[in-house]
C-alpha cells in the first residue's frame, strides 16, 4: 500500500487533504502531529478509517523528520504545516522563517539523503507576490513579498527549486491564493466575519446585546476559493510526469467589505454603511436597531498590506485539468450557514 505523510494534518488544508485521499485513493495516510499537552484534533476527529494513522513528527527537529522518512518510507510527503497567519509574522518573524522555510530544508534534505523517490509538496502562497507587478498574477509573476510570512514562503520556494534542480527530486510548491472553509481558523478575516455574523444573528434573535465585529482594512482585495477544491489541485500537482509549480486561484477578486456584506445577507440581516468610506469612523449598522455590527479597529491594519491579489490559474486548468467547483458567493454562504448552525 502506498503511503502519504501529511504534516499540518490537524489544520484546514491537512485535514481536507486526509479526507480527500481517504476518499479517492487506497493509500495509507500518515497524519504527522507534534506532541501537545492540549489536543487540537477537532478537524480530524471525524476520521475513523483504518488507513488513517497519526504519527509523531516535529517539523522543527531535523532528527524527527529523518526518523519519519526512514521509518515510514512514504511515497509522498505533503507539507501543510506552517505558521500561516500573516498578521503575526511581524511579531514573530524568526518563528515564521523557521516554521515555513527551515523546516522545508530539513524535509528536502531528509528526502535527498534517505528517500529520493518520495514526491514532495510544500504549501506556497499568493503572499509571495506581495505588492503585485501585474494583474492577474500567473506563475511568471516575480516574488515581491510584503510580510515576513510572504518572505518565508518565497525563501522556501527557492529552496524547493534548488533541491529539485540539483538532485532531480519530484518537489513542487504551488502558489495557492486564499482558500477558506468551515475549518478555517477564526484569526483569518473570512471566518472571523462569519463567526461574528452568527453571533450577531443569535443576539438579534434572542434580543441580546450585539457585539460588533472589529476589522482592519476593508478595501483589501483577495482571490478567495474553497480549501476543499485546492487539495484536489495539490494532488494533481503531485502526480504529473514532471514536477512543476502551478497557481491555484478562483480568478476573481473581492474586497473584505464585499465579504462582510454577503455574509450578513446570507444570515438575513440587513445592514448599512455609515461614515466616510475608508476612514476609521466608518461603521456597518443594523438597519432596524441602528446598532453597530462592524467597526474599524486601527490596530488591525498591517505594517505593510498586500492590496490586491487576483490569480490566473489558466495553466493549472489546462495542464492539470483542475477547476474550482465552489464560487465566491457559495463559499460565503457555506461558511456563514455553518457558523449559524453551531453558534
Ligand atoms: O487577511 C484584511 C487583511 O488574514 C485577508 C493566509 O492563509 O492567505 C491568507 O493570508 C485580508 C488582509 O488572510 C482583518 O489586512 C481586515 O488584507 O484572512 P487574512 P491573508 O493575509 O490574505 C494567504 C494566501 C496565505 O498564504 C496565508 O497563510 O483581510 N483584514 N480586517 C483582516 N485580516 C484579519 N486576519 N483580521 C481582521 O480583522
Amino acid at each position: 500500500m502506498k503511503k502519504v505523510i501529511i504534516t499540518g494534518v490537524t489544520g484546514q488544508d491537512g485535514s481536507h487533504m486526509a479526507d480527500y485521499l481517504l476518499a479517492n485513493t487506497d493509500y495509507q495516510i500518515l497524519g504527522a502531529v507534534r506532541r501537545l499537552s492540549v489536543s487540537n484534533h477537532k478537524n480530524i476527529a471525524h476520521i475513523s478509517n483504518p488507513r488513517f494513522k497519526l504519527i509523531d513528527l516535529d517539523i522543527s527537529d531535523p532528527e524527527s523528520v529523518n526518523t519519519a522518512i526512514i521509518n515510514y518510507k512514504p511515497d509522498y510527503f505533503i507539507n501543510f504545516a506552517a505558521n500561516s497567519f500573516v498578521g503575526t509574522s511581524w511579531e514573530m518573524p524568526v518563528n515564521h522563517m523557521q516554521t515555513n522555510c527551515m523546516a522545508v530544508l530539513y524535509q528536502l534534505e531528509a528526502i535527498r539523503k534517505f528517500l529520493p523517490k518520495c514526491k514532495y509538496y510544500n504549501a506556497g502562497s499568493s503572499e509571495e507576490f506581495g505588492d503585485v507587478a501585474f494583474i492577474p498574477q500567473t506563475e511568471a509573476h516575480p516574488l515581491r513579498p510584503r510580510s515576513p510570512y510572504g518572505a518565508s514562503k518565497a525563501s522556501a520556494r527557492q529552496i524547493v527549486k534548488v533541491w529539485r534542480d540539483s538532485y532531480d527530486l519530484y518537489a513542487v510548491q504551488g502558489w495557492l491564493f486564499n482558500h477558506e472553509g468551515t475549518r478555517r481558523g477564526t484569526e483569518f478575516v473570512t471566518r472571523k466575519i462569519t463567526k461574528g455574523v452568527a453571533k450577531i444573528k443569535k443576539a438579534i434573535d434572542s434580543q441580546n446585546f450585539i457585539e460588533a465585529i472589529r476589522l482592519g482594512n476593508l478595501e483589501s482585495k483577495r482571490d478567495w476559493s474553497d480549501a476543499e477544491d485546492f487539495v484536489h489541485g495539490v494532488w494533481l500537482m503531485l502526480n504529473q510526469e514532471k514536477p512543476k509549480d502551478y497557481v491555484l486561484s478562483s480568478n476573481e477578486t473581492h474586497t473584505v467589505r464585499e465579504f462582510v456584506e454577503l455574509s450578513f445577507a446570507a444570515a438575513g440581516i440587513e445592514g448599512q454603511w455609515l461614515g466616510q468610506k475608508g476612514t476609521i469612523e466608518e461603521v456597518f449598522i443594523n438597519k432596524d436597531s441602528r446598532l453597530p455590527m462592524v467597526m474599524i479597529d486601527p490596530k488591525l491594519f498591517r505594517p505593510a498590506e498586500v492590496d490586491l491579489l487576483l490569480g490566473d490559474s489558466t495553466l493549472a486548468r489546462s495542464e492539470l485539468g483542475w477547476e474550482p467547483k465552489t464560487s465566491f458567493f457559495q463559499l460565503v454562504k457555506k461558511m456563514t450557514n455553518n457558523d449559524l448552525q453551531y453558534e
